[in-house]
């Protein structure tokens, strides 16, 4: 039924195999006046995905963009791409990984604020074209992507530090350029876009950023907006196009166009029902490759999905591949680990809702239709009381192992697990009510009495 104002217009439905994930790309010919929540719908349902920083710059391990004229001197970053030669990179071993951590979509770095550019594109000769590996890597990726039902989605630097028509330069815009030509500059980036949309689509999400410097206008950033859903209506696009991001929690402050969605970085967002959000944080420390980097445990990874997707966001998790074209094995096992924990208790995060128990330390909850789910972090062998629900629990199951008993009174509902907990796990318990969940204003659970 809330697809009825729909009807008439010409979709395309892409029904990918095996995700469950309905995708729909409206023609470009279709009105723009489809509102965003059906454009971004598959995006929520989605609630897990795959960021991925690479580039030349994996050669010397330091950070993408910013160790530019820092850790390493300009004229040597500038020359990593003459032996960038990743000859291990296989885009199917790469989406397959997604997969099997359970991710529905792919966030790639065509460009980062080095304005190296991982497709064949015309515009620069600074590409992935002139390096020795001579492959289109957005081509390969998003072909793979496509094969196997992932979306392909992709991060582009509004600034660069590289290009001698963006006013700032290296070490992290704090230069300036002797000639810049702004206009010229931004023509730029509509055809790096269009190249993208054209040769590489349907994208799923324009992944903007580096848009804070002064150069960058809020006018610019909303003309940004139009000119992406111009290329592709059913794009979906980041806030960090426009000016309207405050600081790294990433939400929109009120007024300014902020485009889609609000992107909290390296932390978990807050409880927030819109605008959507998603978190973006490095399942190391490093947005690239470093060596030896210091990885989150499994436990910290599931806390830290059942928590965005019980706040009611998505999670972007980072892996930086190697300069020979691989993700880490140890990144891949522990993304696998992930994979079997979804596998069992996917039911609780995908499609879902956040709430309306709100996340804490005690764990996060989700709903969908009639059904809530408890994440659970932390249960004493006295149990969990969480505030009462205005629903009556009909039947409760776990539905990560282990038993669950849970019993409702009038002022509260307590919950038994045995065993306890499964350490360095997310218990998930699936609770059946005799109604709707999502009617359930949002409920905030104070600390558990040791
Ligand atoms: C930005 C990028 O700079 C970073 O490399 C990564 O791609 C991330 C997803 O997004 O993060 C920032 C943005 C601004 C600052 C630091 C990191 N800053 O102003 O210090």
């Amino acid at each position: 039924m809330k697809r009825l104002f729909l009807a008439g217009l010409a979709i395309i439905t892409l029904l990918h195999p095996g995700t469950g994930i309905q995708t729909r790309f409206p023609l470009a010919s279709s009105p723009a006046k489809q509102v965003a929540a059906d454009r971004l719908q598959w995006w929520r349902e989605a609630r897990f995905g795959m960021f991925i920083h690479w580039g030349p710059v994996s050669l010397k391990g330091t950070e993408i963009g910013w160790s530019r004229g820092d850790q390493v001197p300009v004229e040597v970053y500038d020359q990593l791409y003459r032996q960038f030669n990743p000859v291990k990179f296989k885009a199917e071993e790469w989406v397959a990984v997604a997969k099997e951590a359970g991710m529905k979509y792919i966030m790639l770095t065509s460009k980062h604020h080095d304005g190296f550019c991982l497709w064949s594109t015309q515009t620069t000769s600074y590409n992935i074209m002139n390096t020795p590996f001579h492959r289109d890597v957005v081509k390969e990726l998003s072909a793979a992507c496509k094969k196997e039902g992932i979306i392909f989605c992709t991060y582009f630097s509004i600034l660069d530090w590289h290009h001698p028509d963006y006013p700032l330069g290296s070490p992290g815009g704090k230069t300036k350029k002797p000639s810049p030509n702004m206009p010229r500059y931004v023509q730029y980036l509509k055809t790096q876009l269009g190249e993208l949309a054209r040769h590489y689509g349907p994208l799923g999400i324009f992944w903007f950023d580096g848009e804070w410097e002064e150069p960058w206008t809020s006018e610019m950033g909303l003309d940004l907006y139009r000119y992406c859903r111009s290329l592709q209506d059913s794009v979906i696009v980041n806030n960090r196009v426009a000016k309207a991001r405050k600081g790294m929690e990433g939400v929109s402050a009120g007024g300014e166009f902020a485009g889609d969605y609000d992107t909290p970085e390296q932390r978990i967002g807050s409880f927030q029902q819109n605008p959507p959000w998603e978190s973006c944080i490095t399942i190391c420390q490093q947005w690239s490759w470093k060596p030896e980097d210091k990885l989150k445990s499994l436990q910290e990874c599931l806390r830290t999905l059942a928590t965005c997707a019980g706040g009611d966001g998505n999670l972007l998790l980072n892996v930086g591949p190697m300069p020979d074209g691989r993700i880490e094995p140890r990144q891949v096992k522990r993304l696998k680990e992930i994979g079997a924990w979804l596998k069992q208790s996917g039911s609780g995060i995908y499609g879902t809702r956040g709430g309306p128990y709100q996340p804490g330390a005690w764990g996060a909850s989700t709903w969908k239709e009639n059904k809530i789910y408890l994440h659970l972090f932390e249960v004493l062998p006295s149990g969990l009381e969480l505030p009462s629900l205005p629903r009556r629990i009909l039947s409760s199951k776990s539905i990560s192992g282990g038993n669950a008993k849970v019993l409702q009174t009038p002022t509260s509902v307590q919950v038994h697990l045995d065993p306890v907990l499964k350490s360095g796990s997310v218990t998930v318990l699936e609770l059946t009510l005799d109604g709707e969940a999502g009617t359930i204003p949002p409920v905030s659970v104070a600390g558990q009495k040791k």
